[in-house]
């Protein structure tokens, strides 16, 4: 079984549930458990200011799936979830899901990007990731902390606690 790290956003259609919804689906996974979930949190949108604040939480999962069957599963959890994807780039969306880390793998191939690109200077997934995974390392070798350390919040905060079923 491999450690993956997902990404979990939302700003339409009431955020928090779905990424309850989306959390449910992830632990129903064939081939996979579902090991942890951060808190919810609420944060400014990244790219176009003109749409609601997002809601992000990260999952950490154990699968025996390979990288694109695990992508492609994730792409069907955003499409039974109502994700219309629009050409504007960063635009709103019900759900998203981002493959953050698949072990210590690296993947760079038409479809899959791992570690995900940009996701070391997000803060809307390093906060999430850090409360989960405070001792990850990165397979570049950077620390998490240190990350976090220099990463603005944003005006990220921090919602409510995910109830594991
Ligand atoms: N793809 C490549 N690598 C990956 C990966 N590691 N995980 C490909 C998932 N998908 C990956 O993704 C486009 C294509 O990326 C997929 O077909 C897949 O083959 P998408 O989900 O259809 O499109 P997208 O998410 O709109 O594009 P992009 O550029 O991946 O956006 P991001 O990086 O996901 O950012 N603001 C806040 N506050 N919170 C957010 O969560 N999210 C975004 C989207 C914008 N602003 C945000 C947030
Ligand atoms: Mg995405």
């Amino acid at each position: 079984m491999i450690e993956v790290y997902i990404g979990l956003g939302s700003n339409l259609a009431l955020p928090e549930k779905q990424i309850q919804a989306a959390c449910d689906s992830l632990a129903a996974l064939p081939d996979s458990a579902l090991i942890k979930c951060s808190s919810l949190y609420q944060s400014k949108p990244m790219g176009s200011q003109d749409q609601p604040d997002y809601v992000n939480a990260v999952a950490l999962i154990e699968t025996a799936l390979s990288p694109e069957t695990l992508l492609q599963q994730t792409q069907l959890i955003e499409s039974q979830q109502g994700r219309i994807h629009k050409a504007n780039r960063w635009g709103s969306r019900t759900l998203d899901l981002d493959m953050l880390l698949y072990g210590q793998q690296l993947i760079d191939n038409e479809h899959l990007t791992v570690p995900h690109s940009g996701m070391k200077q997000r803060e809307f997934v390093l906060y999430p990731l850090f409360e989960i995974a405070p001792d990850l390392i990165f397979p570049c070798g950077k620390k998490l902390s240190d990350l976090v350390l220099t990463c603005p919040t944003n005006g990220l905060r921090r919602m409510t606690r995910l109830v594991l079923i």
